[in-house]
């Protein structure tokens, strides 16, 4: 006879660890990586999902956090050939690509005149006539034209080339260009550190130690960052891991980043398409485990352009207590990867409802989590709940 899963001894083994695991959150103690790995490994949906819910109520509440911020992309051309990428365009083909001038930079920058952003994001391809010193002339004169703004930008990627490039030092560089006025870095370029994953799918850049190295000498200036973790292709749990737990010694030392943003790896139109995208099951999984694991990085956010913005609702549900900004439509990267977010701009109505909608309260931020505004939460009404 088939034992019932209340009978089945390795069921009941399973709960006994999980139950020893949800002891250990309770007193908020550090899980280690074998038990992050047993999570990935056991732990249902339904039970992690709750018990991620309740770290992030400990540490926030109901508040979920926005920036109203935009983008620069100054390039897509690069040099570099990720198997993930689906927006660059290689250095040999830039005809099919687009190069801005610090003066169309600017023209971006100005397009929000009078508007309450409070944050502008340049990423983009790593370009070899884009220099750091393009750059810092760049980010000092969006300085000079609107003090108010915060300036993040910069992925260990593109700072690492750039600095190879200058012949100067990561400490030298990073320097310089917080000196010109960089005040935060974004989390990308982390990927999965593990070099024999990034030797499959991101041979010729910046590698772990690298980037975590450009990370600790921001923070060590007194800049703050993300990072990310690009989940759910060729990786496998303890790959995962292996990434979130030096990301956690990191910041054991160092206390500079803000935000931890699990990235989905997305399909679409690149030299990965034969690798299929996760389960939504596996996504908010990934969140959660993200949010109980990484106990001493303060948030946790999804990216909703590339989640699609139903997803990161649901997400915040699953330990998420950051769901990015009020993007506008110059955002390329992810519609080219094959997110459902074909247009991803939403504006501050649309993300203080969707926040709403998901019984949370929804807190404007700047880049540094001050608040800016907070915008409680009314008594729902069904029209309020249903999905446009
Ligand atoms: O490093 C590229 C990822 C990252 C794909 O710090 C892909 O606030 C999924 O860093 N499928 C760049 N992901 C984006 C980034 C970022 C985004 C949002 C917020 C912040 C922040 C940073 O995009 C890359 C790479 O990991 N990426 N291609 C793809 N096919
Ligand atoms: Fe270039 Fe970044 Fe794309 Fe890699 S992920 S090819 S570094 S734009």
């Amino acid at each position: 006879m088939t034992p019932s899963i209340l009978t089945n001894p390795s069921v009941a083994s399973h709960d006994a660890e999980l139950a020893r695991i949800a002891e250990k959150v309770n007193l908020q103690q550090r899980l280690t990586p074998e038990e992050g790995l047993y999570l990935f490994e056991h732990a249902p949906l339904g039970w992690v999902g709750a018990l991620a819910n309740q770290v992030r109520e400990r540490m926030h509440g109901h508040k979920t956090y926005f920036n109203r911020n935009f983008h620069i992309e100054p390039t897509n051309v690069c040099v570099f050939s990720c198997k993930f990428c689906s927006y660059s365009r290689l250095y040999k083909n830039r005809e099919e690509g687009w190069e801005l001038s610090i003066d169309e930079m600017l023209d971006i920058v100005k397009k929000y005149d009078g508007q309450p952003v409070t944050e502008v994001h340049i990423v983009g391809g790593v370009h070899p006539k884009m220099d750091m010193y393009f750059f810092m002339e760049l980010i000092r004169k969006i300085r000079a034209y609107r003090p108010d703004l915060h300036v993040k930008g910069f992925t260990a990627v593109e700072l690492d080339y750039m600095f190879r490039k200058a012949k100067v030092t990561t400490e030298e560089g990073m320097r310089l260009m917080h000196e010109a006025g960089l005040q935060s870095l974004p989390g990308g370029g982390a990927e999965i550190f593990a070099p024999e994953v990034r030797e499959q799918i991101c041979a010729d850049k910046v590698d772990g130690e690298g980037w975590l190295h450009i990370h600790k000498t921001a923070h060590q200036l007194g800049m703050h960052s993300n990072a990310t973790m690009l989940y759910g292709h060729i990786e496998t749990y303890a790959h995962r891991i292996d990434h979130m737990e030096k990301l956690r010694s990191l910041q054991d030392e160092t206390g500079g980043f803000n935000t931890f943003i699990p990235l989905k790896f997305r399909n679409h139109d690149n030299e990965m398409s034969d690798v299929p995208e996760t389960t939504l099951i596996e996504d908010m999984r990934m969140y959660a485990i993200a949010r109980l694991y990484m106990d001493n990085f303060p948030h946790v956010k999804a990216y909703w352009p590339m989640l699609g913005r139903h997803n990161a609702q649901l997400s915040l549900s699953f330990g998420v207590n950051d769901i990015d900004g009020t993007i506008d439509d110059s955002t390329k990267i992810y519609s080219m990867a094959g997110s459902e977010e074909q247009n991803p701009s939403m504006t501050t109505e649309e993300l203080v409802a969707l926040i709403h909608q998901a019984g949370r309260v929804a807190v404007e931020r700047d880049t540094l989590y001050k608040e800016v505004k907070v915008f409680e939460r009314v008594a729902p009404s069904v029209s309020d709940v249903s999905l446009n």
